[in-house]
């Protein structure tokens, strides 16, 4: 059977956020066929809601891990539902305050294009609290149909004038 590598985002503002990630990370590498290669660090961001960041709604903590996997992206955008709703997850409104939000961010080189699962994830390539923990486990990593992430991210920052 051959295998892929997925690339996970995880992310929490509500709750015990480093307890919640540190258990999805153990429920990931519990799953049939499925094996954790790296983690990254847990990194403190501000929330980005509809209207922008907003500093006043609870801080987000955020990481990524690979995954290597026997599972199909559909198979594991299910199993990430199923683990998002263990951890107490709810759907309110889209982009609100969660306890668990697991995005599939890439997998291989694949581009997938369904009504349920976009692969590579649409939004990964415009934000720091996916790209500066990919970099991290993966400093090599490119976002399939575009970029290298060394290079999306630090176009970001020089544009934002941070270091
Ligand atoms: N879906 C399609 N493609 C994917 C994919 N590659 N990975 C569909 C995961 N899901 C995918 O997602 C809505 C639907 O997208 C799913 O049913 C799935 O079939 P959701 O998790 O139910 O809802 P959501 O997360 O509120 O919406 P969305 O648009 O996925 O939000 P994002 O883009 O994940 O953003 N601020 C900080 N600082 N840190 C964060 O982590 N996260 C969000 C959520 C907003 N602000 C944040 C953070
Ligand atoms: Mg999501």
């Amino acid at each position: 059977m051959t295998d892929s590598l997925a690339v996970i985002a995880l992310g929490s503002n509500l709750g015990d956020r480093a307890t919640t990630l540190d258990s999805a990370v153990r429920a990931l590498d519990a799953l049939p066929g499925c094996r954790v290669e790296a983690v990254s660090s847990w990194h403190g961001t501000v929330a980005l809601t509809v209207d922008g960041l907003d500093p006043e709604r609870p801080a987000y903590l955020n990481g990524v891990l690979l995954l290597r996997t026997e599972l199909t992206p559909h198979e594991l955008l299910d199993a990430l539902r199923a683990i998002e709703q263990s951890h107490g997850r709810e759907r309110a409104e889209r982009w609100g305050d969660r306890t668990l939000d697991l995005d599939l961010i890439a997998v291989d080189d694949l581009v997938i294009t369904s009504p349920e699962l976009e692969v590579p994830h649409p939004r990964a390539h415009e934000r720091d609290f996916v790209l500066a923990p990919w970099l991290e486990v993966q400093p090599d990593a490119i976002v399939p149909g575009r970029a290298p992430v060394a290079e999306l991210l630090a176009e970001r920052r020089a544009h934002e004038g941070r270091p």
